[in-house]
């Protein structure tokens, strides 16, 4: 009795293990057994990317374009690599995707110099490599297939040639006026072209008094930091100039610290760049007088690019993307809901 109900327990046991072996695991066996063989994924084209950091909402808008750029469905496996604002980090970035046979190298140089060695590196492994918002200093132009960003030069002259406009507005003919300037991360070349286009009209005013310039480092906190030191070594500051929104947060701040007033009707005119949408809320407001804008989106423009290149055809040496200059005259309420950064 007692051995043939042990004998029928172990057969449903053995019996209801494979039931549930196969409810586990049936559709798999039987899946690889019958399945087609797996179809061959297309060749996506691997693209990595060296961000040199997120100081800014200026660079988190660029990342985001980017990132929507490269995506699965527009056939690309995208290899992403945020730097934090060290050229080292870029460098090493950089070697990791040749050594991972990317199709393409896409980087935003933290500073001009330094990218001699590992661009030949690309180059001798076949990569090209595509320049994102800033750009190299080499001698080689070869080194690099095109660059896609902003003209810095020309938006440190659109600030230049609006303040010469807005003074004249006021009816400031060749009284004093004493500027000082904010730049960002020293030897970038938005901090290097926007000094040099603002520098070059303020050149043109003998009445135009540049007191002092100091890198910020694109930083709200820096900006706040150099702005408080401005302030206390010189009392009669008329304007500023800084080189994006995130120190002119901070300058701002420093500013109402001390007791003085910014903008439209304020003491102090502020002059930014970038353009992000709470920079042109201030813009609105009458805080910020003018801002330069520096556009982030460039992910289509790499597409298009990367889109010519893979065709075969001849690509410019430089892509700028699209910008414009907000004052208070021009700052809509439909504009500030439609920005995407
Ligand atoms: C400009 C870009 C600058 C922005 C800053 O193209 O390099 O870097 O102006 C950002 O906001 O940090």
């Amino acid at each position: 009795m007692f051995r043939k109900r042990s004998y029928s327990l172990v057969m449903t046991g053995i019996l209801m293990g494979m039931i549930v072996l196969l409810m586990m695991f049936g559709s798999r066996l039987f899946l690889d057994i019958d399945e087609e063989p797996r179809v061959e994924e297309e060749k996506r084209i691997v693209v990595g990317v060296s961000q040199l950091g997120s100081e800014s909402g200026w660079r988190t808008a660029n990342t985001e374009s980017v990132q929507n750029a490269f995506t699965t469905q527009n056939g690309y496996f995208l290899i992403f690599n945020n730097a934090r604002q060290k050229q080292e980090n870029q460098l090493k970035a950089i070697r990791s995707f040749i050594s991972q046979r990317v199709d393409y190298i896409i980087f935003s140089p933290v500073v001009e110099t330094g990218w001699e060695t590992v661009l030949q590196e690309a180059k001798e492994a076949g990569i090209p490599v595509i320049l994102m918002d800033r750009n190299v200093d080499v001698d080689d132009q070869s080194l690099f297939a095109t660059c896609v960003g902003s003209d810095f030069v020309a938006e440190g002259e659109k600030a230049g040639r609006w303040l010469e406009k807005e003074l004249r507005k006021r009816g400031y003919a060749e009284e004093r006026v004493n500027i000082v300037m904010l730049m960002g991360t020293e030897g970038s070349s938005s901090q290097i072209g926007r000094t040099a286009g603002f520098t070059s009209v303020a050149s043109e005013h003998e009445s135009w008094h540049i007191l002092d310039k100091e890198c910020a480092d694109f930083t709200s906190i820096k900006g706040k930091e150099v702005m408080r030191d401005f302030l206390r070594k010189y009392q009669d500051i008329d304007v500023v100039v800084s080189q994006n929104d995130d120190m002119t947060f901070g300058a701002i701040e420093a500013i109402r610290e001390s007791g003085r007033t910014v903008g439209v009707d304020g003491d102090i005119v502020i002059l930014s760049f970038d353009a992000v949408r709470n920079a042109l809320e201030m813009v609105a407001s009458g805080d910020i007088n003018v801002d330069i804008e520096c556009n982030p989106n460039q992910g289509e423009y790499l597409l298009r690019v990367i889109d010519m290149l893979e065709a075969g055809e001849q690509v410019e040496r430089r892509y700028y993307v699209e910008e414009d200059i907000f004052t208070i005259e021009n700052v809509t309420q439909e504009l500030l809901q439609e920005r995407t950064y």
